[in-house]
């Protein structure tokens, strides 16, 4: 009857994992609180909402952008709390490789040994025997003690760790862009991320309930056996369970609190190390897989949020009024050949087409077809030196009092699906997405996509750039720069 400390030891980790997840992922939601059954994501389509704002579905009513509806959740839902989406997923990805492997040696233990034949029920009787221990507890009387879950605990444990769990998994890879651009069938299982999104928020629902009625029963029916069980391998007195189950709930409570702390006070160093570990684990899932990612024309989305004011700049401003005609692209840094384009320059250049969706941070999709010159068409016009390892997008526009610029390894710049877009559905780029040109690459997320484009510069290291995270988005809002998931 005892369990094995296996057992015990992977029930403990798990549940700080699990709930690290529950909260960076309502820390994710924040971001975007809004649910949708739609890839088009349609302001105002939503099927629930944490939020109270509206948002037109035309810019001609208002220009306004994605970063507007993001929500402050407290700390007491959310990791860390108070709109910090990128330390939210740095604690939601850093907890899910630890959740999974944790999950994943509990299996091979499980299977490997027969403590599987108690959790996984192996007759269809279990089902009316659960029938039966469920209208037990409806009428308020405690079941016989199980060896060890009665039919109704041997279900719902089965159904959380073989169903819930894996369903959780399925669900979150499905939003990724790092996924759904190298295997773009794959969301589609879902009909969509948004499906995907709205799904993985149910799933998190059903968890907490669970987690509620657990520690609930295991609370009020046979409570110091229970925690004999879980914590010791066997039975205890009641003193004793009490000292255990206040040590449990104390280290869990210390976890969070430190967790949300110290992802408040110094999200730069939560950024650099929760981010070394997700990159380790990234780069060796998704390096060697190319992507690929066509949509039809009818897949376009009607109304495409932006996100990012557009600059304000007399320089720009002057650009626009005389139709970009006077805007220069200027290509240089670690190049054999530096040099400047006209717009009229990249329109008469080879232009790729693709209809790809995009994946805003915040949650939000679009699909949109873009049209540009691939950027390893500008890198062989430039010939980069061999010591070019990243290439850096500036951008016109401001904000935070810093340029807008983002750097990307020279590897993605090759890619074919990279490119310097001068075209959205077929018409020259509007302001709200970029004009007169922006960056498309499509196995990264939104952020990574410049848009008022000035100048391209070849470097070997991002360090010395801006604060030296790769990004504006990485330096102010603490994003990960490994921006593919
Ligand atoms: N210069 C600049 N480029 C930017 C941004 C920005 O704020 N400034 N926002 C990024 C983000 S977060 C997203 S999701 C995409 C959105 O592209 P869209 O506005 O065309 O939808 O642009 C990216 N490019
Ligand atoms: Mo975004």
């Amino acid at each position: 009857m005892d369990f094995p400390f296996w057992i015990r030891f992977a029930h403990f980790i798990n549940l700080i994992f699990i709930t690290l997840l529950i909260r960076s992922g309502i820390e994710i939601l924040s971001a975007l609180p809004k649910l949708y059954w739609h890839d088009h994501a349609t302001p105002g389509t939503e099927w629930i909402k944490f939020t109270k704002k509206e948002f037109p579905s035309d810019f001609k009513k208002r220009v306004w952008i994605a970063l507007e509806e993001e929500e402050s959740f407290s700390s007491w839902v959310a990791l860390p709390g108070h709109k910090n989406l990128g330390m939210g997923r740095h604690w939601h990805f850093f907890s899910i490789i630890f959740w999974i492997a944790n999950g994943a040696a509990y299996c091979i233990l499980l299977f490997t040994s027969n403590e599987w034949a108690r959790l996984i029920p192996t007759s269809w009787s279990i089902f009316p025997q659960a029938i039966h221990t469920s209208l037990l507890y409806a009428s308020l009387h405690f079941p016989p003690p199980g060896n060890p879950y009665n039919p109704v605990q041997q279900l719902s444990y089965f159904g959380v760790v073989f169903l819930l769990g894996p369903f959780m998994i399925a669900t979150g890879a499905a939003m990724s862009p790092a996924i759904g651009a190298r295997f773009p069938r794959y969301p589609r299982i879902f009909r969509g991320r948004q499906v995907a999104r709205s799904l993985h928020f149910l799933g998190m629902i059903a968890f907490v309930l669970f987690i509620i009625v657990h520690i609930t029963m295991v609370i009020v029916e046979r409570f110091p056996d229970n925690m004999g069980n879980i914590f010791l391998g066997k039975g205890t007195s009641l003193g004793i369970a009490i000292g255990i189950f206040a040590l449990f709930v104390l280290v869990v409570v210390a976890v969070h609190v430190w967790a949300t702390g110290i992802s408040l006070k110094n999200p730069r160093l939560v950024q650099n190390k929760l981010g070394a570990v997700i990159e380790l684990v990234r780069h060796s899932l998704f390096s060697r897989v190319i992507s690929r990612q066509q949509y039809s024309k009818s897949d376009v989305t009607p109304f495409f949020r932006a996100n990012g004011y557009p600059p304000d700049t007399k320089e720009y401003n002057d650009l626009l009024e005389n139709n970009f005609v006077n805007w220069r692209l200027k290509v240089h840094g670690l190049v054999e050949k530096s040099f400047e384009l006209s717009l009229a320059d990249l329109r008469a250049m080879k232009k790729e087409i693709q209809i790809t969706e995009t994946s805003c941070i915040q949650g939000w999709t679009a699909i949109g077809e873009w049209g540009g010159v691939p950027m390893s068409y500008i890198i062989s016009l430039c010939r980069p030196l061999p010591q070019a390892r990243y290439v850096v997008y500036y951008s016109y526009q401001y904000t935070k009092g810093a340029q807008f610029y983002e750097a990307i390894h020279i590897g993605l710049a090759k890619h074919y699906q990279t490119i310097l877009a001068h075209e959205m559905n077929g018409e020259p780029l509007a302001v709200p997405h970029g004009a007169p040109l922006r960056l498309r690459i499509e196995t990264q997320l939104g952020f990574k996509m410049v848009k008022w484009i000035k100048s391209i510069e070849f470097v070997s290291d991002y360090k010395t750039i801006g604060m030296g995270q790769g990004g504006h988005r990485e330096d102010h809002m603490y994003y990960d720069i490994g921006a593919g998931i």
